[in-house]
């Protein structure tokens, strides 16, 4: 019994012990009162709260029903997929259900007859709910491991994607990457996006199951081998920039890019031997609550926090209302052994009276004034409670004054507008000719360039004249002969020594010289 409580507690090294309690009831020299801690759930088989997403449509064989072999024998090809038959069908489900029974349940894609075209599949596990990996994701594969995968993350309820690590037979032709383990990272690199070539090469499909993207290895790079030290570890998640989210996944992506070959080259005549089936994929981790929440739910179909420390919010990001007196806080692993709670604190309750609308966590009494006032105000406020906004803002009447978006920046158009204030309503005060609340266009009779310039041309009561062309309102564009602002005087007018009356007079003289000229040309060539 012991034993087996030793070999839980190995395999889960972050389940327990450490950091399961957000607060006790102590009794000090002050009589009893609560204590608080930096806490956070247990870690949880998440593969229980996944919802998935196969692609692209039509990858899961079955559809029309689909003839498969294994490698292993490739002429016994007896083996079908039908999904209209639920014992003969192989659904995304069947990688997340229990494999306790012992006969290995599995999705499968479509067989590799359209080669050589890419055999490619994503499975895409989304939880909508950041959560921490505390062991390894494990992925096993029926009838052989693919020669080239990816395993992409997001952050963000997959909105943007970030490669997690990359796997091949062969990591230079398939990522151009040097193959890496991350045994042989060190502290500094724990977090390295690498290529592994250890869970792609072919070593019979009923050995070699398992692709693995190793949790438990980067984190013995700080708590040693058997994760003994896992002070250690809380401390540099607590220090390294990026290294708690290394670790952070809304979503997790298996881009399947070529499948497992039997440790040869793609025989054309049979392509019934390949294909992906995935038996099983275990994901290990628990919710993100900032430490603190010992708690995490399934409620409405998403994973929640039981926020504690007066947080609220999914991920307890955020302070409940009325206890902003100072800005919201993630809990810290530390001082070991208990860590800091960083607890959101009642309006008014931590500094006196000085109200800072949780955009400040300094107060400081100025002297000759006789008064208390926040310092540094944060999410462009100030004031002496941070109630009022920076010059250059304006209030958001949408938010409540302790919002972090309660101040919106006035976004002046800087050559239209007089300087970078606005009123209440975001309304910025315009050069001349200018207009709109940021002052970026122009009023009637204005053109934009570099600022609002009187139209010198119009279509209505600034027209060219004399078959002149508006341009842009800036200028007239004036045929042959013609000049002015709009085209409105005559060339000859403006220079009389250059044409003695008509153009007509003009066009007939210039056509006799030329005339002479050819003759005259003429004359020269019989020479
Ligand atoms: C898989 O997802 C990637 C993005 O992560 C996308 O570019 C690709 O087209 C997808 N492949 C399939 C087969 O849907
Ligand atoms: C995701 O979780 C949030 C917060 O619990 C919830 O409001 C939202 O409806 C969920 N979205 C989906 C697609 O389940
Ligand atoms: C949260 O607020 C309640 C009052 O509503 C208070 O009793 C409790 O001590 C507060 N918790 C923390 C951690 O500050
Ligand atoms: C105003 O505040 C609301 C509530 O917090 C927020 O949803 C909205 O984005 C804010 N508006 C702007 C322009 O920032
Ligand atoms: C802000 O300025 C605009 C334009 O001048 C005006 O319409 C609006 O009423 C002003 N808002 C306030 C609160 O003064
Ligand atoms: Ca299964």
């Amino acid at each position: 019994m012991l034993y087996l409580l030793a070999l839980l507690l190995h395999r889960l090294p972050l389940a327990m012990g450490q950091y399961d309690i957000c607060k006790s009831w102590v009794t000090t020299d002050d009589g009893p009162s609560w204590e608080f801690y930096a806490c956070q759930p247990k870690a949880m088989r998440m593969k229980d709260y996944v919802t998935v997403r196969v692609d692209p449509a039509g990858i899961t064989c079955g559809d029309p029903p689909e003839r498969f072999c294994t490698h292993e024998n490739p002429y016994l090809c007896s083996d079908e997929c039908d999904a209209s038959n639920p014992d003969l069908a192989h659904p995304p489900k069947l990688m997340f259900d229990s494999e306790d029974e012992g006969l290995a349940t599995y999705w499968q894609s479509v067989t590799w007859r359209r080669y050589p075209e890419p055999l490619l599949a994503n499975i895409t596990l989304s939880w909508n709910k950041s959560i921490e990996l505390t062991d390894d994701i494990v992925i096993t594969f029926e009838y052989g491991r693919p020669t080239i995968m990816m395993l992409e993350k997001s952050l963000d309820n997959g909105r943007t994607w970030h490669p997690y690590q990359y796997y091949a037979d062969d990591c230079m032709e398939a990522f151009s990457m040097p193959a890496r383990r991350v045994r042989d990272l060190s502290t500094t690199s724990a977090n390295r996006v690498l290529c592994t070539e250890e869970y792609s090469r072919w070593a019979g499909s009923k050995k070699e199951k398992t692709v693995r993207f190793e949790v438990r290895d980067r984190f013995a790079i700080f708590a040693g081998p058997d994760l003994k030290n896992m002070d250690n570890l809380y401390t540099r998640l607590e220090s390294a920039k990026g290294l708690k989210d290394f670790f952070t996944v809304t979503d997790l992506r298996m881009r399947l890019l070529r499948p497992a070959l039997g440790g040869t080259y793609v025989q054309r005549e049979n392509l019934y031997k390949y294909f992906y089936a995935v038996s099983n994929i275990e994901v290990t981790g628990r919710c993100k609550c900032n430490l603190h929440a010992n708690l995490c739910t399934f409620k409405e179909g998403s994973l929640q926090c039981e926020c504690e420390h007066n947080t609220t919010g999914q991920d307890c990001g955020k302070c409940k209302k009325n206890f902003r007196s100072r800005s919201w806080r993630a809990g810290s692993y530390l001082p070991l052994p208990n860590g800091s709670p960083n607890a959101c604190a009642a309006a008014g309750s931590a500094f006196g009276n000085c109200e800072c609308y949780g955009h400040s966590n300094r107060c400081s009494y100025i002297d000759f004034l006789n008064v208390v006032t926040c310092v540094s105000c944060k999410h462009n406020t100030r004031g002496q409670h941070c109630q009022h906004c920076r010059l250059g803002f304006y209030r958001n009447s949408s938010a409540e004054l302790d919002d972090e978006n309660v101040c919106i920046e006035c976004n002046c158009n800087q050559i239209g507008s007089l300087h970078d204030r606005c009123n209440e309503t975001g309304y910025c005060e315009c050069k001349e000719g200018a207009t709109g609340p940021k002052c970026d266009d122009c009023l009637p009779n204005y053109y934009w360039r570099q600022g609002c310039f009187p139209n010198v041309c119009d279509d209505e009561l600034l027209l060219c004249q004399n078959g002149g062309t508006c341009y842009q309102n800036q200028r007239c564009i004036c045929p042959v002969g013609f000049k002015g602002v709009l085209c409105q005087q005559s060339r000859c007018e403006a220079d009389r020594k250059d044409c003695d009356g008509a153009s007509s007079t003009r066009a007939a003289i210039s056509t006799v010289l030329l005339g002479v000229l050819g003759l005259q040309l003429r004359g020269w060539a019989d020479l």
